[in-house]
């Protein structure tokens, strides 16, 4: 129960409506480790000061320290202790690891090819945007990446979200943005010369803006 606990603090830390999915899930994570790993080190170091005190030298009365004969049950303790949280760490991991690889349902499918130096993007209806992103505000998009010549990385810091585009593959990620507004996605693996240069602009817009963009030819 303690070990739930910590989790149910650490999702009542996060803001009810971030910014940007899937980020919330790392946040989460990151604090249910940070809590643990804290815990431990508390546990661990606290004591070592103490009997560093306790124990320490004094001539003539303990230069000889005494044989501790302690049974089983300390060593059980100390196994099964650290296998729980453990066990927990990874079941925990795995979920939020799930829950940040796989698209929703009702995601929106965009196209994202890379090509040195810049992004194009195709929507459902065909129509294609180059550099420029356009999403519409509190919608799943699962992005279906790829590459016309080398190995690129598509990455959004604010989703906290990366995947690599490779050539001859497809392989996908997927972010929501929950405020209109503009945003950058970043070529995150080094391909050349303009690969600083090889940014696109997310145009995070209202369904009904984001619909009316789609409908006109481009
Ligand atoms: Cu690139």
């Amino acid at each position: 129960m303690q070990m739930i606990s910590v989790a149910e603090a650490a999702s009542a830390v996060a803001p009810a409506i971030p910014l940007a999915y899937p980020a919330p899930y790392w946040d989460q994570m990151f604090s249910i480790w940070l809590s643990v790993a804290v815990g431990i080190y508390l546990v661990v170091a606290v004591p070592i000061f103490y009997f560093l005190y306790r124990y320490r030298y004094r001539p003539a009365t303990n230069e000889q320290g005494a044989v501790e004969e302690s049974g089983h049950g300390i060593e059980v303790l100390w196994t099964v202790i650290p296998l729980i949280i453990v066990i927990y760490l990874a079941v925990q991991s795995v979920a939020f690891y799930t829950e940040q690889r796989t698209p929703p349902a009702n995601s929106l499918p965009v196209k994202a090819e890379g090509m040195m130096w810049s992004w194009q993007f195709e929507y459902p209806n065909g129509k294609r945007s180059l550099a420029e992103l356009y999403v519409p505000v509190g919608k799943p998009v699962k992005l279906l990446l790829t590459s016309k010549d080398v190995i690129h990385a598509f990455h959004i810091p604010e989703a906290k979200v990366m995947e690599d585009a490779v050539p001859g593959r497809v392989t996908e990620m997927w972010f929501q943005f929950n405020e209109t507004g503009e945003y950058r996605g970043y070529c995150r693996e080094y391909c050349g010369t303009a690969h600083a240069y090889m940014l696109a602009t997310i145009k995070v817009l209202t369904a009904e803006e984001f619909d009316e963009w789609l409908s006109q030819s481009g």
